[in-house]
């Protein structure tokens, strides 16, 4: 790519020379997006944190780190050539696995010639004069550029907690999302895990190999599944490669873009002795498929407490102290309405005597001082300490960025009570600027690269569109943005989902509005919502050739 200082008449900084598209974000989304935009013959640039690819599978290092999606589907499904050639070693890839993939598809696609890595965006303003986004980097450079795509990740922004004392503890401070890339040895040391998520489940089972002790401290007991990963059966992985195509459509057919078997009845509808018998089959196969047992697992809450009920008794079972038992078993939301983990060993790490659970309950963190934690009365002498206290989900990203759209209007005085986009895609009052899996839209309730690619589809269709029409301006209508956040709404009322303090709510972020975020209406019904749009001229979207002055305000003279 090429640098220049003088552009447009400015040679008072480094800026660069305007691109068709600006990609921020060098992740799945971010990478596919870059392919689909030169694919159009435009002229692209993504513009990545990280000195690598693969977003969150860049950052989310920690020992046991892996995906939850089965590896023959967390793939891009594009190129027929790509998931015939990759081969994947175990039932569900490991990060390092995952992040090898990301490297292979962009040195495939020869995508890296168009990234800048190690560049942060810190500003982006929309230029009503001529419909242009103006872009501010962390190096002190501008770029250009006519379109915007946002490609900043659901699970990309870390969360570190505002514990009393944390700066001062002078051990190591890791965060799982954001681990050193050299590594870390925690062994022979004595080390405390924060938070049982998804990511502290992953690591706890890891860290107890290694370590002399390790403390769990736990706010919240969490449901998991035993994942069940094994060593790629060929035969299984050979099934795939043979129907691919078709096995792809059928997973789009799927509520989360995943191949599951889905049960039909309810769980009501079923003799107990039946139901056991399922669940049992279900956690004997492992994974998150588990909650697809019943349709109305999300719906009901009777229906949800069977299932909620089996994994506690399993829970039970598992671990041999059963005053731990009971400390580790969730009793505060609905099973599945906080994401639902998928573990290798994790509830069998507390039968270990190097491993003990801080039950933070009961006993709540006190304060951090440089030798350790105090919770309640006790004081733990630790040496290192392992954050694993997720993320600021789905908006982070972006309100990370200082992102001004029309008239002034900033995205984070927008969203100061929850998020607004239409379809996830666009957010009113912000032409030109395209979101990949954003809020109000399915994301992190699908397998993501389903989701990444049906967004990524939808906008580069929808920015041959607009180059085709000549059109300079898009930006989605306030009405439409009202009426599917509506929708978004409704989709999520009718679930269990809102029971839980999760962060698809946003509650696990100090000051953050509570608001559902993700919508629930499922990867296929979504989709036909997309496309009808699209095939209705994309309905709900203002489409321009320019920005026309009509006293104060700006408006799109329409194509
Ligand atoms: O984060 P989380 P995560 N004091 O927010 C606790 C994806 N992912 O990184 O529940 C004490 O789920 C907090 O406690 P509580 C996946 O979508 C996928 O684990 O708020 N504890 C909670 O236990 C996942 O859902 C994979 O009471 C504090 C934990 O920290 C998402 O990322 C692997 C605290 C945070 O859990 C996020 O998962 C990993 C405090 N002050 C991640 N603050 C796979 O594909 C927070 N906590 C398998």
């Amino acid at each position: 790519m090429q640098h220049t200082d003088l552009m447009e008449g400015r040679a008072d900084g480094n800026v660069v020379e305007p691109f068709d598209v600006l990609i921020v974000g060098a992740g799945f989304a971010g990478m596919y997006m870059l392919h689909l935009a030169r694919r159009l013959g435009l002229s692209a640039v993504v513009l990545e944190t990280a000195s690598g690819v693969g977003g969150t599978w860049f950052w989310n290092r920690y020992p046991g780190a892996r995906c939850d999606v089965e590896s023959m589907q967390y793939s891009y499904s594009f190129s027929e050539e790509l998931q015939q050639e990759w081969h994947w070693t175990e039932r569900y890839a490991s990060q390092p696995e995952i992040l090898a993939y990301a490297n292979h598809v962009a040195r495939k696609l020869d995508l890296l010639r168009d990234i800048e890595f190690n560049t942060r965006v810190i500003r982006a303003a929309f230029q009503e004069e001529d419909c242009r986004w103006s872009v501010s980097t962390d190096r002190g450079t501008q770029y250009r550029a006519k379109w915007c795509v946002m490609a900043t990740g659901c699970l990309s922004a870390t969360q570190t907690p505002n514990i009393p004392g944390l700066d001062t503890f002078k051990g190591g401070t890791y965060h799982t999302g954001n681990w050193p890339h050299e590594g870390v040895t925690l062994s022979g040391q004595n080390v405390g895990v924060i938070g049982t998520g998804s990511s502290g489940i992953q690591v706890v089972p890891e860290l107890a190999k290694q370590a002399k002790h390790l403390y769990v401290f736990q706010r919240t007991p969490n449901f998991s599944i035993p994942a069940r990963n094994r060593p790629m059966d060929p035969e299984y992985e050979d099934s795939w490669k043979t129907n691919y195509a078709e096995r792809r459509a059928l997973a789009r057919s799927m509520p989360a873009g995943i191949l599951s078997q889905f049960g039909d009845k309810s769980a009501l509808a079923v003799s107990p002795e039946e139901r056991l018998q399922e669940y049992e089959r279900r956690w004997a196969a492992g994974g998150t498929s588990f909650l697809a047992a019943y349709p109305d697992l999300l719906k009901s809450a009777e229906a949800n407490e069977t299932a909620a009920e089996f994994v506690r008794e399993k829970i039970r079972h598992v671990v041999q102290n059963p005053t731990l038992a009971e400390q580790l078993v969730p009793v505060d939301h609905p099973i599945g309405a906080k994401r639902i983990c998928a573990d290798t060993q994790y509830f069998e790490t507390f039968n270990r005597e190097n491993v003990t659970l801080v039950d933070l309950r009961a006993n709540p963190i006190r304060e951090i001082s440089p030798e350790g934690i105090t919770a309640g009365s006790d004081f733990y002498d630790l040496d290192s300490l392992v954050l694993a206290t997720g993320f600021d989900a789905i908006t982070g990203a972006l309100s990370k960025i200082d992102i001004v759209g029309r008239q002034g209007l900033t995205l984070k005085e927008k969203w100061r009570d929850g998020p607004n986009t239409y379809l996830g895609l666009m957010s009113s009052g912000f032409p030109n600027l395209f979101i990949v899996t954003g809020p109000g839209s399915p994301s992190v309730l699908t397998n993501v690269i389903v989701a990444i690619e049906d967004n990524g589809r939808w906008i580069a269709d929808c920015l041959a569109h607009l180059v085709e029409a000549d059109a300079e301006y898009i930006e989605a209508t306030a009405s439409a943005e009202e009426t599917w956040m509506d929708q978004v709404r409704e989709a999520a009322e009718g679930t269990l989902y809102t029971q839980a303090k999760s962060w698809y709510l946003g509650v696990n972020i100090p000051g953050k509005p509570a608001v559902f975020m993700p919508y629930v209406g499922g990867v296929p019904t979504y989709q036909k919502i997309c496309d009808e749009v699209a095939a209705a001229g994309y309905r709900g979207f203002s489409i321009g050739t320019r920005l026309k002055r009509t006293g104060r305000n700006m408006e799109a003279q329409r194509c």
